[in-house]
């Protein structure tokens, strides 16, 4: 049974539906510490976990024979700035606590990473599996202190931990959540409404970015991959790196009136010049078979229809 936390952010609840239709609804658990929409609880089993609750987790996963924990529970970039001790616990005490239940408890554990893993002093273009990391963000330092544990308690103890570093995720039914990457979701839904769009970071700001389902997909086969093929437990995953100006471009294909104006903010624009320009996933690919199956075209093409869609049966103008 596999159990997700931090489940009603970005990512937890397409996981969930993923894994679900490969191991049957009652062998996924989402949990977060929110209360879940009815459509989510309707969806499967919902639990509710605080992982700084350490007795409340264990249970958790001794009473529902938990096996796999996909550990979501975090605060992101931009967040994690404007309150760093929430975030140092969450990101790290949580962190320690999961860490020591898959011990505990013999579980597959995977962990995600981040672009926000490395900093200023990282080879950005392309940035390398391995290589000096100095991030400047909580969200980063705790990040690479999760990269760091997990990998020394695999080679310590043989903890079967698993990490990818994940691009900015764009998903059109889910709300990112860290505030450096979230411009290149809402663009799509200003394109969709006002037709008008403010960027909170410069035209020419290159980051990797990747569909949600492509993130989903290459969790899943990850997770399921022999451990025998891993040479690396922590992995970056690429898919495409685009600036804003370049996603303008392509949504301009579609909607030609689209306006960008750019006002950065000097806290997200710091954060993005300090994060890689491009991934080099190499190892990702050839360990075990990691291969994209959206670019920037098909992205914009998806986002769109599926904004379209949502705003449609919301009763919404599309424009
Ligand atoms: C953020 N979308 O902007 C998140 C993510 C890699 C980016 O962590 O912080």
């Amino acid at each position: 049974r596999v159990l997700i936390t931090g489940g009603l952010g970005q990512l937890g609840v397409g996981l969930a539906q993923l894994l679900r239709k490969q191991y049957g609804t009652d062998n996924v658990i989402l949990s977060d510490i929110k209360k879940p929409p009815v459509e989510v609880f309707n969806s499967g089993p919902f639990v509710y976990a605080d992982v700084l609750d350490y007795k409340n987790l264990r249970e958790l996963v001794v009473n529902n024979r938990i096996t796999w924990l996909v550990h979501y529970s975090a605060l992101l970039s931009a967040v994690g700035e404007a309150n760093v001790a929430l975030a140092r616990k969450i990101n790290i005490t949580g962190l320690h606590n999961v860490l020591d239940l898959a011990l505990e408890n013999c579980l597959r554990l995977f962990v995600p990473s981040t672009i926000g893993a490395f900093g200023p002093s990282s080879p950005r273009d392309p940035a390398p599996d391995l290589c000096v990391q100095r991030p400047r963000t909580i969200y980063g330092v705790s990040k690479v202190h999760g990269e760091l544990m997990g990998e020394y308690l695999h080679h310590k103890y043989g903890l079967d931990f698993r990490c990818l570093r994940y691009p900015g995720i764009i998903s059109a039914n889910t709300q990112p959540g860290g505030g450096t990457t979230d411009y290149a979701v809402q663009i799509f839904h200003d394109a969709l409404s006002s037709g008008h769009f403010e960027c909170y970071l410069r035209a020419d700001t290159r980051l990797p970015m990747m569909h949600i389902s492509d993130c989903h997909r290459a969790t899943v086969e990850f997770m399921q991959a022999p451990d025998c093929q891993l040479s690396l437990r922590t992995y970056n995953i690429a898919a495409m790196s685009f600036t804003p100006e370049e996603v303008a471009e392509e949504i301009r294909k579609h909607l030609p009136n689209l306006r960008v104006t750019y006002n950065p903010d000097f806290v997200r624009q710091t954060i993005a010049d300090s994060w890689p320009m491009r991934f080099d996933d190499s190892n990702a690919q050839r360990d075990w078979g990691w291969k994209p199956a959206y670019g920037l075209a098909e992205l914009v093409i998806d986002m769109l229809e599926s904004i379209r869609e949502q705003r449609t049966k919301a009763g919404l103008p599309v424009s």
